[in-house]
């Protein structure tokens, strides 16, 4: 398998994470998202979205979209699963998922955050306003999931898809300037798996095209 991402990116670090935890090998493709090149054409035929990450499995399909990816992974690999048994929940951490993927992240994202700058001419004090109010306040609506159904790890007491989510948006409210301090269950997750020994190969700083000191 051959995972196409940066080293900052949290959607890539999302899957480094599934994959750890599957104990699954895997081949890296850096695309420096600085350099542009997720738009470039050979890349684009991968992904026409121009986002990163992408998965090509060992038999050469190229899947996108992180949750899409996470998916393959567990259906071609469901031992062991990065889902909870009970039916609910997987519900739960799926939803834990999809809400920091679709309600949080994207709004964080580069293409968003250049826009914001270069086209609308948000200050700094607008742009971080901005992230405290929409990924700011998706985290506050996950942090209420996790509470009702969370236990050592956003839900129960082993890490799931929903930790996969929740340890880089940490990451990345933590470079952007998003509070959340008002968190204390997702700062006491988040604190728990980056200590684990099973996370370090996924952590950014320990990617090929990490850049010390950016
Ligand atoms: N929903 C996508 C989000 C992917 C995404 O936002 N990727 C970012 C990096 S974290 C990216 O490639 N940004 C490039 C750009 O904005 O040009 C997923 O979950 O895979």
């Amino acid at each position: 398998m051959k995972l196409f991402g940066y080293w900052r990116s949290s959607a890539t670090y999302r899957v480094r994470m599934a994959l750890a935890l599957k104990g699954l090998d895997w081949a890296y493709q850096p695309v420096n998202l600085l350099e542009g090149e997720q738009r470039e054409p050979a890349y684009l035929e991968k992904n026409p979205a121009g986002l990163v990450p992408a998965l090509e499995t060992d038999d050469g399909a190229v899947i996108t979209q992180s949750l899409a990816i996470m998916e393959y992974l567990e259906d071609a690999h469901p031992t062991p699963s990065i889902l909870p048994d009970d039916l609910a929940a997987r519900g739960h951490a799926r939803a834990i998922a999809a809400t920091l993927a679709c309600e949080a992240q994207p709004f964080m994202n580069l293409r968003i955050q250049s826009y914001l700058k270069k086209t609308l001419k948000l200050d700094a004090d607008a742009v971080t306003a901005w992230l405290n109010r929409w990924p700011g306040g998706a985290m506050a609506a996950a942090e209420k999931i996790v509470a009702a159904h969370g236990g050592a790890f956003c839900i129960g007491d082993a890490p799931t898809i929903a930790d996969c989510y929740l340890v880089p948006q940490m990451y990345g409210a933590q470079r952007f300037g998003v509070d959340v301090s008002a968190l204390p269950r997702l700062n006491e997750i988040y604190d728990a798996c980056i200590k684990l020994p099973v996370f370090e190969k996924a952590h950014p700083d320990n990617q090929p095209d990490a850049v010390k000191g950016a």
